[in-house]
């Protein structure tokens, strides 16, 4: 009997304390929680302790007057989001150089709503994360918006307050940043890919879309992934380039003719094609699609290739501008999965660097740095992992160096037993999300953050607001 006791509490009371020590509380600094990873270099001052520069301080130039305004009123309505009326919301267009200055208007949102720019990198406090770079903006309240449309490219927008939900039922919307100088496409196509409780649609609709296309008209398609998996898409009729990746352009884009493309969720895509006589027609995971002229397959429904464009040698080497052999920091960001408590809760939950959130690194930088990740995925699922303001290269997957364009991301799949070397230089100084785009999974414990020495936070998660980043 007394054995039978003892055993059960030596069960139970280690299981007592990781229940104790799992509860999150009512509010916290996330540049306060876990551990301090210096990643190999210099040991600044600690965060929390200085009297750096505030979070809320680091915004675009206050006295240049906006380029671009606009007004986004968000409603919602038996648990579906619009964005001025419609979702997805309107596109968000600008001129490289711009200023665009965005005022959020929460209609009805009891939650708190937040905008962030997903892959613009803007200054920190512009970022959108309740909790981390500002406060959830409440019903009735609104939040102006300014940053410098820095990086031609295909963006989008989309809530970071409670944004496993608010995202997947419709609080999104594209952001389109253009050259100076026009483009050399006839045609410029916008494809934004979400998955509703209905199903799957193309800038909100089912099934297929025409577009009256001549024959010998080239096209640009952005292509922008708002969902929490990989969207696999393919091209029948016509051979295809891939022109730019999450807002950066490709070197010397080759010819791709019996391969599909995975887009990462939060990822974006743009497609070169030339229409020919007969039409060309991109399938997008098979229930949606997109008609250019004529289905040139007829009414079969075209059959996807078997192997997936690889990044890692497509396009032709270039300068990235920086030496990535001897970084000032050298960090791991090794995924994994173990049972525990998550606030309390029991369940499977993510590791990073094998440990549960909110015991998990900050990883420090200082402005200028040149850092490299390492990011390890031992976890059993795939994980489209986001950085936030910044845009990263890849170095290498398992081991093998990449050989083909620089392979600039915002959003990197990484599958489950992979392992990819990506480096950036730290020259946007703020506290930044590091997290899975797989939002449910970001609700499980997969978020980290890079923080730079000399900057202090300005909010909390939680509190009165109710910020939830996640
Ligand atoms: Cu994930």
């Amino acid at each position: 009997m007394l054995i039978a006791v003892g055993a059960t509490l030596a069960i139970l009371a280690p299981l007592g304390w990781m229940w104790q020590s799992s509860l999150l509380p009512d509010s916290y600094d996330v540049a306060e929680m876990g551990y301090v990873d210096w990643g190999g270099g210099p040991e600044g001052e600690h965060h929390g302790t200085g009297h750096g520069t505030p979070v809320k301080e680091l915004v675009a130039d206050p006295n240049r007057p906006a380029d671009v305004r606009e007004a986004l009123t968000v409603h919602v309505e038996k648990g579906r989001y619009t964005v001025n009326g419609t979702s997805p919301g309107p596109t968000l267009e600008a001129t490289v150089g711009d200023l665009v200055e965005v005022t959020l208007v929460n209609d009805n949102v009891t939650d708190g709503i937040t905008l962030h720019w997903h892959g613009v990198d803007v200054p920190n406090a512009e970022d959108g994360v309740a909790g981390v770079t500002q406060d959830a903006v409440l019903d009735g309240e609104t939040h102006v918006y300014r940053f410098v449309a820095d990086q031609p490219g295909t963006y989008w927008y989309h809530s970071h307050q409670v944004s496993h939900e608010q995202v997947r039922r419709g609080l999104l919307g594209a952001f389109v940043i253009r050259p100076e100088a026009a483009q050399p496409e006839d045609r410029d196509e916008l494809a934004v890919l979400h998955r509703y409780a209905e199903g799957a649609t193309l800038n909100g609709e089912e099934g297929t879309t025409t577009v009256d296309a001549e024959a010998g008209e080239s096209v640009r398609l952005r292509v922008v992934n708002t969902d929490n998996g990989l969207a696999t898409l393919w091209v029948t009729g016509a051979p295809y380039r891939v022109l730019a990746v999450d807002g950066r352009d490709v070197n010397q884009p080759g010819e791709i003719d019996d391969e599909k493309y995975g887009v990462p969720a939060g990822g974006r895509v743009d497609l070169g094609l030339v229409v020919p006589e007969g039409g060309v027609r991109v399938d997008f995971g098979g229930s949606t699609t997109m008609v250019f002229g004529d289905d040139p397959s007829a009414g079969d429904d075209p059959r996807p290739p078997k192997t997936f464009v690889d990044l890692l040698t497509y396009g032709e080497p270039a300068d990235i501008g920086f030496d990535t052999d001897e970084p000032d920091r050298r960090f791991d960001y090794r995924i994994g999965r173990r049972p525990g408590f998550l606030d309390g809760h029991p369940g499977l939950f993510w590791t990073i660097n094998g440990h549960l959130f909110p015991d998990i690194p900050m990883y420090m930088v200082s402005e200028g740095d040149v850092v490299v990740f390492e990011i390890d995925n031992g976890s059993g699922e795939n994980h489209p992992m986001h950085l936030h303001g910044h845009h990263a290269v890849v170095l290498s997957r398992d081991g093998v160096a990449a050989t083909g364009s620089p392979w600039w991301i915002d959003s990197l799949e990484v599958r489950d037993g992979e392992r990819y070397e990506i480096a950036f230089v730290a020259d946007n100084p703020g506290i930044w999300m590091d997290h899975c785009h797989n939002l449910v999974h970001a609700t499980e414990g997969l978020v980290a953050h890079l923080m730079y020495t000399g900057v202090e936070s300005s909010y909390l998660v939680g509190g009165k607001p109710g910020n939830r980043p996640e």
